[in-house]
């Protein structure tokens, strides 16, 4: 009979040598998140985003993940910090989790080394790892094993390592002694609704994906409406704002060394993405999560940050740009064009 506290330990300093820097265990057999994810769809929250949609009562409940009773199986779930060593942001804006290595891979690597320590003290240990890989809800889970609380921003916040955090599950067939999860800490806080620039923060706590720049700059393929076009500001990759506002990201540790380079998009000027061919593109994003918006969508992207910087020497480039074969670039370029120049905001060619 193997003693669940003692392998729980073990876990618990597996993750912390691995560079979690929370870690906790949600039950397996408490449905996650349906009144809240139900609301999201019914509002038409997720846009074009159908994976979402797909099976709602699925990504609610691991039970589906589990070969054995739902009392018998736990959550592991873990979270690293990808809180950034400040740069110099350049002219065209890149989220802060896409500006170094790809998370997905780093998180797997790293419960793959967790699940291979463990099978050797838990014999007969079934486990699949997720990184927004399976239909989970995974802010909800961490919520659930105590590793934050999710904030009025929708992010998972955790006190001291605010929410600059990227969650990853492994879904076990061992009973494991849960963690309880903790107090929300956003009191009366409104600054992440106040200073979304698109108003998708809604009071009710949900993110309205239509209105969120991180959505429209890399899940919506299409054009960006017009309306929301001046409101992308400079972001060419994802969004941080509702981020850079909390008062909990304010002094946090720096985040995990790993997670940076050798891909460092931060600094890549928006006057040379302009004029990027694919083979541009291709090199710029490789082992990074940046590589989700493809191709057109970062022209497209990069076009709209032209036109809110302002700055004539863009002009050549967006001329270049109106001409190109994919209609949404060509559009987005004559659209940046139209803005007018103002001299010296940002350019940074
Ligand atoms: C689709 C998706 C998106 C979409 C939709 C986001 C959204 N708000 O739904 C878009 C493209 C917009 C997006 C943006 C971002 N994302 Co994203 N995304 C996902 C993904 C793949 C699915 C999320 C999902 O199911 N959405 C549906 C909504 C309804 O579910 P939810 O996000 O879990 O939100 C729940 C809670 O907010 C909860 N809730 C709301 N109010 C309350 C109140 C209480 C009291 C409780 C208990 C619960 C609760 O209800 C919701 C449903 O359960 C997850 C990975 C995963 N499988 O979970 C990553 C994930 C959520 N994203 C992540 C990140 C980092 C981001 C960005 C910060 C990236 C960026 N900088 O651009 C932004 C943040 C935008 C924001 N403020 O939400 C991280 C979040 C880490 C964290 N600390 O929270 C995740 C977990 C990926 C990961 N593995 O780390 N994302």
């Amino acid at each position: 009979m193997v003693d669940l506290s003692k392998i729980k330990l073990l876990i618990v300093r597996l993750a912390g040598e691995l560079g979690f820097v929370r870690m906790g265990i949600a039950p397996a057999d408490i449905p996650a998140g349906g009144e809240h994810f139900r609301r999201f769809l019914a509002m038409g929250y997720h846009g074009t985003m159908s994976f979402l949609a797909r099976e709602p009562e699925r990504r609610c409940d691991v039970r589906h993940m589990l070969d054995v009773p739902a009392d018998a199986g736990s959550v592991i779930c873990l979270a690293v910090s990808y809180a950034p060593a400040e740069v110099k942001d350049a002219a065209g804006r890149i989220a802060r989790y896409a500006r170094g290595r790809d998370y997905h891979r780093l998180l797997r690597k790293r419960c793959g080394k967790l699940v291979a320590e463990l099978s050797k003290t838990a014999p007969g240990l079934q486990a699949r790892i997720c990184v927004d890989t399976a239909p989970l809800l995974e802010r909800e889970l961490a919520a659930a094993a105590g590793l934050g609380w999710i904030g009025r921003n929708g992010c998972l916040i955790d006190s001291r390592f605010g929410s600059y955090l990227l969650l990853a599950e492994i879904v076990v067939n061992l009973p494991l002694p849960p963690d309880k999860p903790v107090k929300n800490r956003c009191g009366s806080c409104r600054a992440c609704i106040e200073a979304c620039p698109t108003g998708a923060i809604q009071d009710d706590g949900l993110v309205d994906s239509r209105r969120c720049v991180s959505y429209l700059t890399i899940e919506h393929r299409g054009s960006i409406p017009e309306s929301l076009r001046g409101a992308c500001g400079r972001w060419v990759f994802g969004c941080d704002v509702c981020q850079e506002v909390c008062p909990f990201n304010r002094s946090v540790p720096a985040g995990d060394a790993e997670l940076r380079g050798p891909a460092d998009l931060a600094v890549a000027p928006l006057g040379k993405m302009l004029r990027w061919e694919w083979a541009d593109w291709d090199r710029a994003t490789r082992g990074s999560s940046a590589r989700r918006a493809k191709y057109e969508m970062f022209l497209r992207n990069a076009a709209v940050a032209a036109g809110n910087a302002l700055d004539p020497a863009y002009r050549p480039a967006l001329e270049n740009l109106a001409r190109h074969e994919s209609p949404i670039v060509a559009e987005a370029a004559r659209w940046a064009m139209k803005q007018g120049f103002d001299a010296g905001r940002g350019a940074d060619v």
